[in-house]
């Protein structure tokens, strides 16, 4: 570079600099979101974008590119070729097929599958070292999907599973007693979706125990009540789809706080898809479903071993059944 003239007696800049690199596979609505808030929140110097759909993969691109001068410096890269994505520190999916007006879920699921065994092995390859993130729906079963077409051990193949289910949860906890999200520890578990689990038993705000709080303090709450903001939570995507089409802030922000734990090697607990055998009473064959899981560089730390009611138990369990039941429907 000729713009600016090196100072006397200065060595020559290192050849083995290493960026953090993102790549972000589908940049529809929700790959979209994503790479906006990595990109506002500095979380990598590179970020390859990959999408089938040429135009819209550039277009993005250019007018992601066209921010640079109010944005942290991050190179920004796209392709329809895997190529783009090499040496990738982290990688996530989004990539995804629509569902068809009359298709069954299970007809999606299989052209989700076909869509998968196109896309994880030429990520993979590209990128050996890397921390699969995935996010297409349905996620628990794709993560595993995922696992078992990249070969990469299990502590790197991820699912953003209930992260994004817990912070609505966290949102209608916060709201319900007047106080800030961040305050609330709460998690869902076990499959991102209809058989969710929400774990009552260790709700606290700011430390403090909520459900011994309410009988402590004789306030009256109806196990129907609390069940109720579960079932917000699981209607939450559903509402939103319904008002606009999609679901992309939330999503995107829940993303990014993965990233910045797993490349930042923050050790924070997510509520996210992992392989959960020998974990909680699962037992059997292997599933992917969110426990609270650490993460860190090397992806998967390990999993809390949290107190859970018998019934919170069983709920998980079930939840596991229900994941499995698809898989074998699929015949992976
Ligand atoms: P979208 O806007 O239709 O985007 C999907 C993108 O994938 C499009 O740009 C397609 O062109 C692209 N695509 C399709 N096939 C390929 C391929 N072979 N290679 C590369 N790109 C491809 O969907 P949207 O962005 O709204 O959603 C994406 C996925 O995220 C869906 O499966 C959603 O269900 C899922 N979500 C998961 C959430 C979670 O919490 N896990 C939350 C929200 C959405």
């Amino acid at each position: 570079q000729s713009f600016f003239k090196p100072i006397h007696g200065a060595s020559p800049p290192p050849t083995t600099s290493r960026n953090t690199k993102i790549s972000v596979i589908g940049v529809g609505n929700v790959g979209m979101a994503i790479a906006q808030t990595i990109l506002t929140q500095h979380l990598a110097d590179e970020i390859a974008l990959v999408d089938v759909n040429a135009d819209k993969l550039r277009g993005e691109m250019l007018d992601l590119q066209h921010a640079a001068a109010f944005l942290p410096r991050t190179t920004i890269s796209s392709s329809v070729d895997y190529s783009v994505t090499g040496d990738s520190d982290l990688v996530i999916v989004t990539a995804g097929a629509r569902q068809i007006p009359g298709e069954s879920r299970l007809n999606l699921l299989q052209r989700n599958l076909a869509l998968f065994s196109k896309i994880i092995p030429p990520l993979s390859a590209r990128s050996p070292d890397a921390i699969l993130l995935i996010v297409s729906n349905p996620v628990d079963v794709l993560t595993y999907v995922a696992w078992k077409l990249s070969g990469f051990p299990a502590n790197r193949v991820i699912g953003s599973g209930t992260n994004l289910d817990s912070s609505r949860f966290r949102f209608l906890i916060a709201d319900h007693l007047n106080v800030n999200a961040q305050d609330v520890q709460a998690y869902i578990m076990g499959e991102h979706g209809d058989s969710s689990v929400a774990l009552w038993s260790s709700i606290s705000v700011g430390g403090v125990p909520i459900l011994s709080f309410l009988e402590r303090q004789q306030i009256a709450y109806e196990k129907q009540t609390l069940e109720n903001i579960h079932k917000e939570v699981i209607q939450g995507a559903y509402e939103v789809i319904g008002l606009k089409g999609y679901t992309s802030w939330a999503i995107g922000y829940s993303v990014a706080n993965l990233a910045r734990s797993i490349l930042r090697d923050q050790h924070r607990v997510h509520p996210v898809s992992v392989l959960a055998k020998g974990l909680y009473g699962i037992d059997g064959d292997d599933v992917f479903l969110s426990l609270p899981t650490q993460l860190g560089r090397s992806g998967v730390l390990g999993v809390t071993n949290l107190n859970l009611s018998d019934e919170e138990s069983q709920r998980l369990q079930k939840s596991a059944l229900t994941i499995l039941e698809v898989q074998r429907q699929l015949g992976i």
